[in-house]
């Protein structure tokens, strides 16, 4: 065998071992199903299919026509809405898709500041900046961990934003997009909502439901709460078929030439279990992330926004500069195999040497574990970021508690039939 062939095959063994014996806890990750990796494995992967189906720059995809119009069908289902473009790779190329859709060079877009969540995209120095996009930051309640509903109101009333943006990588509370709706109206701004973090909880009935609040456009990555392959998509329930066919111009032929076909009918698994399971999950992984708040509480920890229960989503935000701050923290976390990110707070102004430590509670709840396990997680975390326990006797203990929960829940088991094909694709 090639040297580097079983290097890269070791590497990857051994980060599977790894992870089966860590508690992954960074909020914009989760494990797919064992169905929807299968299409990942798939001939999809090896193709082309530019454009939609019936309309295509390639020949052969009569089947992965037919496998688009269902998934397709299946998000409109899932969070009942009239478009429902599947084909963004990821959540920023959706993001970038409504920049090219819905925005000029120069033109004014109110958007999160990155201290305050929001996602790199719609910096300066990301996407929102490619595209020569004058960006206004809302105000923020850093008590509530959400925009100033007054100030925001106010500040777009004033600036008149072609695209008031909404949407965070910290999102512990809905966007009050229904408080801000007269102000939407008389700036005469679309509205845009970056759902990537919380896909999973919208479709499950939890958090909040932006297209029925007044977002004229959703996007987001697949991979977060919505337990998916690492793919994008993109959500209107416009009437209006001049947006739409903008929105979906600002797709293909704007941000994506292929859409990773492979990815796209994995989401399709992955949405029809979301259909069947997605309500249940959801809420799980709420009730999970607020009793995981109130362990770390008790245990000496400081949870942002304990006034209002900490969060609505999946995602914590805690404080530890009390402990080292979130780089050091992050980093003895991950020497017990307890694994997260750290993350700026508000105040923060330096993202190497930030404040604060970010987790999620969607994987641990899709591996099965509930409440009671919340308390043994936070006593894991305390042992090391407060009691200062040495890591790697943590860690044995994390091995521990992971024996129980190793099983990828809330999804189809696969039948035998699965298994013989899985073999073909090897
Ligand atoms: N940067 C990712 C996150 O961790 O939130 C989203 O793309």
């Amino acid at each position: 065998m090639d040297e580097n062939v079983s290097f890269i095959e070791e590497q990857v063994d051994r980060h599977h071992e790894l992870f089966s014996r860590s508690l992954p806890m960074i909020a914009s990750e989760n494990v797919i199903s064992p169905l929807a990796r299968e299409m990942l494995l798939s001939d999809f992967g090896d193709r082309y299919a530019e454009g939609l189906p019936g309309e295509r720059y390639y020949e052969g995809n009569v089947f992965v026509d037919e496998v688009e119009r269902r998934v397709t069908a299946l998000a409109r289902e899932l969070f009942r809405c009239r478009l429902a473009d599947v084909r963004p790779i990821s959540g920023t190329v959706a993001n970038l898709a409504v920049y090219y859709a819905l925005l000029e060079p120069g033109d004014i877009m109110t958007s999160v500041a990155l201290s305050h969540g929001a996602h790199i995209s719609s910096a300066k120095f990301g996407g929102a900046g490619m595209r020569g996009i004058n960006n206004v930051n809302y105000p923020f309640d850093v008590e509530r961990m959400n925009i100033d509903i007054d100030g925001s109101a106010k500040l777009i009333r004033h600036v008149k934003p072609k695209v008031a943006a909404f949407g965070q990588s910290v999102f512990l509370f809905p966007t009050p997009l229904k408080e801000l709706r007269d102000a939407f109206q008389e700036a005469g701004c679309h509205v845009w909502y970056d759902g990537a973090h919380v896909m999973g909880l919208i479709a499950g009935g939890q958090f909040q439901d932006p297209l029925r609040e007044g977002a004229d456009v959703i996007t987001g990555s697949t991979h977060k709460t919505l337990p998916g392959p690492q793919h994008g998509i993109l959500l209107s329930d416009s009437a209006d078929d001049k947006f739409v066919k903008r929105l979906m111009k600002g797709v293909f032929p704007g941000v994506v030439s292929n859409h990773h076909l492979h990815a796209m009918a994995a989401l399709g698994i992955t949405l029809a279990e979301h259909l069947q399971f997605g309500r249940d999950y959801a809420a799980q992984i709420v009730k999970n992330a607020k009793a995981l708040g109130q362990a770390l509480v008790e245990q000496g920890f400081k949870v942002l926004a304990e006034k209002f229960g900490f969060t609505e989503s999946h995602a914590l935000a805690i404080d530890v500069s009390a402990h080292g701050g979130g780089a050091e923290i992050s980093l003895e976390f991950e020497k017990a195999n307890i694994i997260t990110n750290k993350n700026l707070l508000p105040w923060d102004t330096s993202s190497v040497h930030p404040s604060g430590v970010r987790v999620g509670t969607q994987e641990l709840t899709r591996l099965g574990m509930r409440e009671a396990q919340m308390k043994d997680v936070s006593d894991l975390m305390a042992r090391v970021a407060i009691k200062r326990e040495d890591p790697r006797r943590v860690a044995a203990d994390v091995r521990e508690l992971r024996r129980e929960f190793n099983t990828v829940r809330f999804c189809f088991q696969p039948g035998v039939e699965a298994h013989k094909r899985h073999r073909l694709f090897h």
